[in-house]
């Protein structure tokens, strides 16, 4: 039998949390044959909370699952950590300005980062899906330096489920037809669900849709999902969250399918003109454990306008936790 995998899971008793656990215990991150053991860091007053849903993990006798622990500290939690999912994160509460998220966020990315750098293992690979994601995982990269940058991503994967689900729907296609779909830059409004290099059956996608409803129906219906999710269920995504959480790992460790990409918030090369070091949303390609940038795709106007405009507020974020001294 197989050494378990060590996946540590942050705001494990959040609604996030509750939707992604079972299906990491039931196999669906890591595969059939992959044994996982749980960590699970929690803030002091919601462990008794995770305790209540480790009592239903165990209930359900998952054959995969070799254990549960709960912590309420960063450095124990991370500690042989292979896979880091980081969900917990300060949610913005009213009158919260941008900088306040910003600053409260700091406080829990960086001990988490340092966490990491501690003690986590030689494979180590992290996502954070707590907003403002992009930033975050930056903070939490800034204070890993013996970690290689490259395994800190953060999460654009429901953004580009949406667009596939958005897409399939509107062409009255299956989401099985549909290749190489992108989103650029940050998981926020900002965000650039990019259809000028999709392919439907084979053919751009672009082509097949009226240029009024690429821009002013696809674009926003994907970029303000999640605020269309929270005034019909009266409560963020959690289902979907979780399952492009493992979604985004599952294809990292298993691979793109040939002739497909997928799109992961990653630490860039320059690529696309994307300042160094900024953790941005790129079409990305997988194969041996390893993600890469796919290169050389043509931009058009109406895409460097908008990738450009997101990338500019990932370098402003950037900027504002720098001089916060968060960097
Ligand atoms: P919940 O508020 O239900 O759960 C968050 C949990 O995190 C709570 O149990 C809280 O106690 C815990 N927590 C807070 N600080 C912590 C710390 N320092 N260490 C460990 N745990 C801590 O939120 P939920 O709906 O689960 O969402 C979690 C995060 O995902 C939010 O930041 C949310 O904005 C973000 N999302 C990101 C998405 C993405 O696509 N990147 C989409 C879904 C979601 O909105």
């Amino acid at each position: 039998t197989r050494t378990p995998v060590n996946v540590t899971v942050t705001g494990a008793a959040g609604q996030i949390g509750y939707a992604l656990l079972f299906r990491i215990a039931s196999g669906h991150l890591l595969g059939p044959d992959t044994p996982v053991r749980l960590r699970l860091l929690e803030i002091p007053q919601a462990v008794k909370a995770a305790e209540g849903t480790a009592m239903e993990l165990d209930d359900c006798a998952f054959p995969l699952l070799a254990g549960v622990d709960i912590f309420d500290d960063a450095t124990a939690a991370f500690d042989g950590v292979n896979v880091a999912l980081l969900v917990g994160a300060r949610p913005r509460t009213k009158g919260m300005e941008r900088g306040d998220l910003l600053e409260a966020n700091g406080g829990i990315f960086k001990p988490q980062g340092a966490a990491i750098n501690a003690g986590a293992a030689d494979d180590v690979r992290v996502l954070v899906v707590g907003n403002p994601a992009n930033t975050n995982a930056l903070i939490a990269q800034a204070h890993a330096p013996d970690v290689p940058a490259a395994r800190f991503t953060a999460m654009t994967r429901l953004d580009h489920n949406r667009a596939l689900s958005q897409l399939a729907a509107k062409l009255s296609v299956p989401v099985s037809a549909i290749r190489k779909m992108t989103i650029w830059g940050n998981h926020s409004a900002t965000q650039y669900p990019d259809l000028y290099h999709t392919e439907v059956n084979g053919k751009i996608a672009a082509e097949q849709v009226e240029d009024g409803w690429l821009r002013d129906e696809f674009i926003p219906t994907v970029a303000k999902r999640g605020a269309a999710i929270i005034e019909a269920r009266g409560a963020s995504s959690a289902a979907s969250a979780a399952n492009a959480a493992i979604d985004h790992i599952h294809t990292w460790v298993h691979g793109t399918p040939e002739g497909d990409w997928t799109s992961m918030a990653v630490v860039s090369d320059g690529s696309y003109g994307v300042p160094e070091g900024l953790i941005s949303s790129f079409p990305v390609v997988a194969k041996g454990g390893e993600w890469e940038i796919v290169q050389g795709l043509d931009i058009n106007d109406f895409s460097r306008q908008r990738i450009d405009a997101s990338v500019a507020e990932l370098a402003e974020e950037r900027d504002a936790v720098s001089s916060l001294g968060l960097l």
